[in-house]
């Protein structure tokens, strides 16, 4: 099972000069000896699929005992808490990710749906874009799909404004 991702970061302060801007870069680069980068960044994610060709969920149990699933997509960029386990009480609640597909009956969509997130001078370590799939039953409860951790290559990916801004390669992320 395979939730795959693009991922587009840049400076959100255009008249950021060319040194800080590589600075910036130094510090992402950085970021994982040092403890903390603090800046102006948008974060974009395009989550672009779903492979689950044999329509199963998180248990390894059948979605549906006819049919495909019934995939519903929410997905949170987190870099107050990107290391923490899904549902832990550290972790971002599920209420606050953003809706962002849902489709009936289909294993393997095509999502291509792209979520934003601006940091605004706040100081971070890490970002991970979450991404929370449920088989969406119409009758009964909801069953967990799975979830999905896709970290950010920030020393890649940091366009120095949103022209110069690139998007990185499609990436399966980790369950
Ligand atoms: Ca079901
Ligand atoms: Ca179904």
């Amino acid at each position: 099972m395979v939730i795959a991702v693009l991922i587009l970061m840049f400076s959100s302060v255009e008249a950021q000069s060319a040194a800080n801007i590589f600075s910036s870069l130094l510090d992402i680069y950085d970021s994982i000896a040092s403890p903390e980068i603090t800046g102006y960044f948008r974060v974009e994610a395009q989550i672009t699929r779903l492979d689950n060709e044999r329509g199963k969920l998180a248990d390894g149990s059948s979605c549906d005992p006819i049919g495909p699933c019934d995939p519903s997509v929410s997905a949170f960029i987190d870099y107050e808490s990107p290391k923490s386990k899904f549902g832990a009480p550290d972790s971002v609640d599920y209420q606050f990710y953003t809706p962002l597909f849902a489709v009936r009956e289909e294993n393997n969509p095509i999502i291509g749906k792209t979520i934003t997130r601006d940091i605004c001078g706040q100081s971070f370590k890490k970002i991970a874009v979450r991404v929370h799939v449920i088989d969406k039953d119409r009758v009964g409860k909801d069953d967990l799909l799975g979830n999905w951790r896709c970290l950010v290559r920030t020393k890649d990916n940091v366009g120095r404004n949103m022209e110069l801004a690139d998007w990185s390669a499609e990436a399966k992320c980790d369950i």
